[in-house]
């Protein structure tokens, strides 16, 4: 789980800490780096040491994009056959909760990939886009819909259509960042929060990241049927008795994602 070239893994305690680590590209998304991250994040998803993981980037960007140099020569066929860059799904099905920490540049792809994560956490130096239009393309890794859920139409389209950057605090004011923090406390910020999620129970955060992420894509009745029924489930668990006890004990719970 160690041995990757173009992403960093690190484990402390039940969090992942995942780099991206091109920096002299930008961290640009080429498909050795989507393979790997998706192999990290299935080996992750299988690690029962580990609750929640935090993706970064090395340097100046998170991520710049799906990498340019890649695309240039591809035709249409090379990409529809290859399903080019289709993996990116299966890291969006992770079913731990993934927080990004927007260190730099998150444009185009890198964008995407950061709205694939649960929490985004921005610098107020990163720098969010959209700039595949400059190219003569548009987004492709989910852009338009899960840019659109997050911020509506009016900000989506502004960002889609002009290509233009927007800084941490604007993405914060718009909502598609969870929250903005001063450049230097970015790491600190994002691995005390995983922290703090990673003391809870596996079995109750995969469930609240599942109906949450389920609730952009059901209608109100659907959603609210699926929460029951996974609400109603975690009745099944050692830790919904355990975490009940321990408030009417009033002593901290202590679970077994059992
Ligand atoms: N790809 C490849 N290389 C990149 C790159 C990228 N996206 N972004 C930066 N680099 C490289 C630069 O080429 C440069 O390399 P050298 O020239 O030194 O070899 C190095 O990183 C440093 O970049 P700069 O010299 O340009 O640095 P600056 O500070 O001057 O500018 C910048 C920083 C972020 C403003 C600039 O690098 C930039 O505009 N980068 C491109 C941003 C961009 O357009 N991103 C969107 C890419 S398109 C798909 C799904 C999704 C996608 C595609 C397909 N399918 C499902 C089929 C996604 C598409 C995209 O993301």
């Amino acid at each position: 789980m160690t041995d990757y070239k173009t992403i960093t893994f690190e484990q402390k305690g039940r969090v992942a800490l995942v780099t991206l680590n091109r920096p002299d590209a930008l961290n640009a998304l080429n498909a050795e780096v989507m393979q790997e991250v998706v192999d990290c994040f299935a080996a992750i998803d299988r690690n029962k040491d580990i609750a929640v993981s935090v993706l970064t980037g090395a340097g100046r960007a998170f991520a710049a994009g799906a990498d340019i140099k890649e695309m240039q020569p591809q035709s249409f066929s090379d990409m529809y056959v290859e399903d080019y860059f289709a993996g990116w799904d299966r890291f969006a099905a992770s079913r731990k909760p993934v927080i990004a920490a927007v260190n730099g540049f998150a444009l185009g792809g890198g964008c995407e990939l950061a709205m694939m994560c649960d929490l985004i956490i921005a610098s107020d130096k990163a720098k969010f886009g959209q700039p595949e239009i400059k190219l003569g393309v548009t987004p492709g890794m989910g852009g338009s819909i899960r840019l659109t859920k997050a911020v509506g139409k009016a900000k989506a389209m502004d960002l889609v259509l002009t290509g233009r950057m927007i800084d941490g605090t604007e993405a914060d004011r718009i909502g598609l960042v969870s929250r903005v923090v001063p450049h230097d406390t970015l790491m600190e910020v994002a691995l005390a929060a995983a922290e703090e999620i990673a003391a809870f129970s596996v079995p109750s955060l995969m469930a609240a990241k599942e109906m949450v992420a389920r609730a952009l894509e059901l209608p109100t009745t659907e959603g609210v049927k699926f929460e029951r029924r996974l609400f109603q489930g975690l009745f099944g668990t050692a830790d919904q008795k355990e975490g009940m006890s321990a408030f009417s004990e009033k002593r901290p719970a202590k679970f077994e994602d059992k």
